[in-house]
């Protein structure tokens, strides 16, 4: 009788070729020796015990725990224990503390940030409550409120488990998760304090010791700029709710781990973090950061799911050979792998922007580039998520489609990533927004300038050229219609999109041109050829009617 084999997986930081040459190419000698032994430590875990759990462990989705037995309101909210092993592993291994600690300079990004993308797709995207805990972090070190930082970045980047604190960041409200301005929430004074009084209609990983919200201070105006930021701790100091109340959990598509609750603010005392306005500026660092994540854990997931489907090509036979041996079989995955790494690119750039604009080595070209970077490469990795995953799945066949084989989970996972977080059109429109107040595609045309000039090998020179076109066909568009806000809203995304695609296009040949002269490894060389044939220039120079027609 016949048995198939399961798809397996070894050691995947080794079994990374896009990440150990990436490291290999930026890393100094003295950092990457160090580096790269946490990460294959990491990639043991991942591959293994850890794999191996969150195939198993799928029915612990959490729980509302509203009562306690003796009738006191306590709200508690309880997760897996898959969910509580990666709290430990996260913290124990610094998947956030890394990156304040410095030990690497601009670097230590690097190594944070890749920690999180070799554990990510085997903790049950325990991600969630790390990104924004990260994102805490920053945000309360950008506000320079000394006593705020004082009390919790100690706690955010603790290694000791025991120690270790988990942030939220509730922005959403039943009004909505993009238009964040109009959001109902007040904050009343209360001495030097605020008592807040609303609803968040989705707050992520909701176990979570503090908060960042946004509310707004009475007799403050409508928008966004009549918000303010505000710091939070969801229990008081004797474990009773700090006027936070969990009305219900969502039964969602995916990430079905991550609890993630509707909320009611009842006079939760929060403490203002930078002033009583401007709430949507002074969270931004948090946006940065979680939106990093998102790139960085689209990338990590449709690594996962190639690295299945690719182990998978070695085991199934059918029609006399197994599938790594058919033509057909290894062209599919050859197109996804492709994809794949130019995503890399992308979400890696803003990983090393972050690091050096934290280490203070950062030019003022950089800091405009990271601006648009970060959700160029939320929006671009997103999109790709999905379809890779969703590829991915198919070469198992029907297996692809049973829940217990682990695999209809990452898709169900991916689809949240263009989703939370702002979706592709609100950061297509974020896009816009910058350049129309003052900002410039100049610095991510240098950067394709750069990359462009730096790749001579002649089997790229066509790949290289074509992300030039694709970058200058979008920088035409938006000059050439720059008067025409409805035209040029209508085809942001396609904007978006052409100058995520071309960039990714463009890093991989700059990468791809050094692998070949530094590891005379061919396999970039290939992936770049293969993404120069995908669609790589959307941008529509017609106004297309015939859309809003179909969409009215
Ligand atoms: C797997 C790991 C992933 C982690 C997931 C974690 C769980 C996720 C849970 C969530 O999904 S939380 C909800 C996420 N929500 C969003 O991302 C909001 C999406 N909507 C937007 O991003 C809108 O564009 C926005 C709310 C910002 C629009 O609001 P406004 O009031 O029209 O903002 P405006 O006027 O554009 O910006 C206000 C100020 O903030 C401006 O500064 P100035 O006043 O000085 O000009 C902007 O420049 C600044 N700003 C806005 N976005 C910024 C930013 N600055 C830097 N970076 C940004 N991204």
């Amino acid at each position: 009788m016949f048995f198939q084999a399961p798809p397996d997986l070894g050691n995947t930081f080794d079994d990374d070729r896009m990440l150990r040459s990436f490291l290999a190419r930026k890393l100094p000698g003295d950092a990457r020796t160090p580096i790269e032994s946490e990460l294959r430590e990491a990639g043991a875990i991942a591959g293994g015990s850890l794999y191996r759990r969150s195939l198993e462990e799928t029915r612990d989705e959490p729980k509302l725990v509203p009562w306690d037995a003796w009738g006191h309101r306590v709200d508690r909210i309880e997760v897996s224990p898959l969910w509580k092993e990666a709290a430990r592993i996260a913290a124990e291994r610094g998947v956030v503390g890394s990156a304040y600690e410095r030990k690497y300079g601009e670097h230590s990004r690097l190594l944070q940030f890749s920690l999180a993308y070799l554990l990510e797709p085997s903790w049950h995207v325990y991600s969630c409550p790390l990104a924004m805990t990260d994102g805490a972090a920053r945000t309360l070190i950008a506000s320079g409120n000394q006593a705020l930082i004082e009390r919790a970045v100690p706690r955010l980047t603790a290694r000791d488990p025991q120690k270790a604190w988990t942030s939220g960041q509730w922005m959403t409200e039943r009004t909505g998760g993009s238009d964040v301005g109009i959001s109902e929430t007040m904050a009343r004074p209360e001495g030097e304090r605020f008592r807040l009084f609303g609803t968040k209609w989705f707050s992520s990983a909701t176990t979570a010791q503090m908060a960042l919200t946004l509310a707004r201070p009475e007799g403050n105006p409508p928008g966004g700029g009549g918000l303010a930021l505000f710091y939070l701790e969801t229990k008081n100091d004797d474990g009773s709710p700090n006027g936070v109340f969990v009305n219900r959990l969502k039964d969602k598509l995916g990430t079905r781990m991550v609890p993630t609750a509707e909320l009611t603010l009842d006079g939760a005392l929060a403490t203002p973090v930078i002033g009583t306005r401007d709430g949507i500026k002074h969270i931004a660092p948090m946006l940065t950061t979680t939106r990093t994540w998102n790139a960085v854990c689209a990338v990590s997931g449709m690594h996962r799911a190639i690295a299945l489907a690719t182990s998978y090509a070695e085991k199934r036979v059918a029609f006399g050979a197994p599938l790594s041996q058919k033509p057909l079989h290894t062209d599919t995955l050859g197109w996804l792998v492709a994809e794949s790494w130019g995503a890399f690119m992308l979400a890696y750039r803003a990983i090393e922007l972050i690091g050096k604009e934290e280490a203070r080595t950062m030019t003022d070209d950089e800091q405009q580039l990271l601006r648009l970077v970060v959700p160029l490469a939320k929006l671009t990795t997103g999109k790709q998520a999905v379809s890779v995953t969703s590829e991915a799945l198919e070469a198992f066949g029907g297996a692809g489609y049973v829940e217990d084989t682990g695999l209809p989970r990452m898709l169900r996972d991916a689809q949240v990533l263009p989703i939370w977080e702002g979706t592709t059109n609100v950061l297509s429109l974020d896009i816009l927004r910058v350049l129309a107040r003052g900002g410039s595609l100049e610095p991510l045309s240098r950067e394709v300038t750069r990359c462009v000039k730096a790749t001579r090998d002649a089997s790229l020179r066509d790949a290289a050229e074509l992300a030039n076109r694709a970058f200058a066909h979008a920088r035409a568009w938006i000059a050439e219609h720059a008067g025409d806000v409805p035209a040029v809203e209508q085809g942001a995304r396609r904007f978006a999109l052409t100058l995520g695609r071309s960039i990714e296009l463009a890093l991989l040949c700059e990468h791809a041109q050094w692998s070949l002269d530094n590891e005379k490894d061919a396999h970039f060389a290939a992936a770049a050829r293969l993404l120069a044939r995908t669609p790589i220039d959307l941008v529509q120079d017609l106004t297309l009617d015939d859309a809003r027609t179909l969409a009215s």
